[in-house]
């Protein structure tokens, strides 16, 4: 059985998806950000950064516990031997892509929304990554003019990443000016196991 804890973030619905995906028994624990829980020593000793999400596997194999939901994304495609091609271009891609989310889609919308509530006098932050944002986001709409998905099937890299670009009306971003992108959001969106993930509620 895994035990997930999560919150209702962006990265706290990746590990959600993937586990609806595959069908395989899960609980959910859930850490509730805005009473901190994260930081409190029971969280901090699955994710020593005190973030979610986080994941148990109380299988019994040799892993207990893994946290980053990039790692935690693999560690379950691997486990399991879906959503991630064992060799090959396919296998590189969806890495390739999975990384992308977590050092550049993640990061650039999280710093984003970040400084757009921060309301500071000084507009480089929210301008910088604004910019940014917008240019992460052509790279996947390029990406997405040429296949259907991030790494030719549908994989731990679409998993990732629907969730961040989900959330753009929250960071007042339509996806008009990408349209390969906005078409891909509503293909993974009419996935039953993502509609069921993304509306967990704790
Ligand atoms: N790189 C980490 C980022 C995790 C992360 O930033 N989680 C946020 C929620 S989306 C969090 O726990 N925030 C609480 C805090 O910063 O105290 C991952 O992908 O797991």
């Amino acid at each position: 059985m895994i035990d997930l804890h999560t919150w209702t973030t962006p990265n706290g619905f990746k590990p959600l998806i993937l586990l609806e995906e595959l069908g395989v028994p899960y609980r959910v624990t859930a850490v509730d950000l805005t009473k901190n829980q994260q930081s409190e020593p029971a969280h901090l000793k699955l994710n020593p950064n005190g973030k979610i999400p986080a994941i148990l596997d109380g299988d019994g194999g040799e892993t207990a516990h893994v946290f980053e939901s990039g790692a935690i994304l693999i560690y379950l495609a691997e486990k399991y031997g879906r959503f991630l091609a064992k060799g090959g271009q396919a296998r590189s891609d969806a890495l390739a892509w999975l990384m992308f989310q977590m050092s550049a889609v993640g990061p650039m919308m999280g710093q984003w929304g970040h400084f757009r509530g921060a309301k500071r006098d000084d507009t480089y932050p929210l301008e910088r990554y604004e910019k940014e944002t917008q240019r992460v986001l052509g790279v996947l709409d390029t990406r997405l003019g040429a296949g259907e998905f991030l790494a030719g099937e549908y994989s731990v890299a679409d998993i990732a990443t629907y969730p961040w670009v989900s959330a753009a009306p929250r960071f007042g971003l339509t996806l008009e000016a990408w349209p390969h992108l906005q078409r891909w959001v509503m293909v993974v969106g009419a996935r039953p196991a993502v509609a069921r993930a993304m509306a967990w509620k704790p």
